[in-house]
């Protein structure tokens, strides 16, 4: 698929394991939400957070990006600097990223396939960094019911969502236990930064 760039081991374990103890200090910040889908309520199976001047959130009113977390109302903790640093180095995209979500995969947890289509500026990627268990990350085109591909996402890897990619289905459909020590609890992190408005 046109644009979409896959860096195995973009970072090393030593470099895993630190940006794992910043996330934990992130999260006792801002603590891990259940999302609920707009409409019905259904809870996501996936927990979240965010950092960075905005976040992603999802519950009965709507999908949206907001300065806040919806349980404490206050701002979201800081973009650290080593994922600031992998978007300079990968993401191809002057303007740098506003939003960082974070989504927490423990045993079971699984993500449908969808498109990140709440931005207004598809011109910049979308760089995720995978840490712990391998996800199986499936993609297709920009039209669903297409046809799909899968890739599996190890620690440490860098997915790059540019171009055409950058409007195509994607989801995870399984989460493989046991083919990481990062997390002492097995599970899966995924962080994803994204562009959120037009750069001025
Ligand atoms: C393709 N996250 O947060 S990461 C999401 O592993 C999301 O948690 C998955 O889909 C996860 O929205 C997949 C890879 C990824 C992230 C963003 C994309 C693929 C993407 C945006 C556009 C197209
Ligand atoms: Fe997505």
């Amino acid at each position: 698929m046109e644009g979409l760039k896959h860096i195995s081991g973009a970072l090393d374990r030593v470099a895993q394991e630190a940006l794992v103890e910043t996330l934990r200090e992130a999260v006792a910040q801002a603590p891990l939400f259940t999302p609920v889908m707009p409409r019905t309520g259904r809870p996501f199976s996936v927990r979240m957070t965010n950092l960075g001047p905005l976040g992603w959130v999802s519950d009965r009113d709507g999908y949206r990006y907001q300065a806040a977390h919806p349980d404490t109302n206050k701002a979201w903790p800081p973009m650290p600097g080593v994922l600031l640093e992998l978007w300079q180095r990968y993401a191809g995209y002057e303007h740098p990223p506003e939003a960082c979500l974070v989504n927490f995969y423990q045993q079971g947890a699984k993500m449908g396939l969808h498109q990140d289509k709440d931005e207004e500026d598809f011109a910049a990627p979308v760089l995720s960094v995978s840490l712990g268990d391998t996800g199986l990350f499936r993609f297709g085109g920009t039209e669903r019911g297409g046809k799909t591909a899968t890739l599996k996402l190890s620690s440490g890897d860098v997915l790059v969502m540019g171009g055409e990619s950058r409007l195509c289905f994607h989801g995870i459909d399984r989460v493989i236990g046991g083919t990481s020590s990062l997390l002492k609890e097995g599970g899966r992190i995924n962080l994803t930064m994204r562009r959120v408005g037009r750069a001025a």
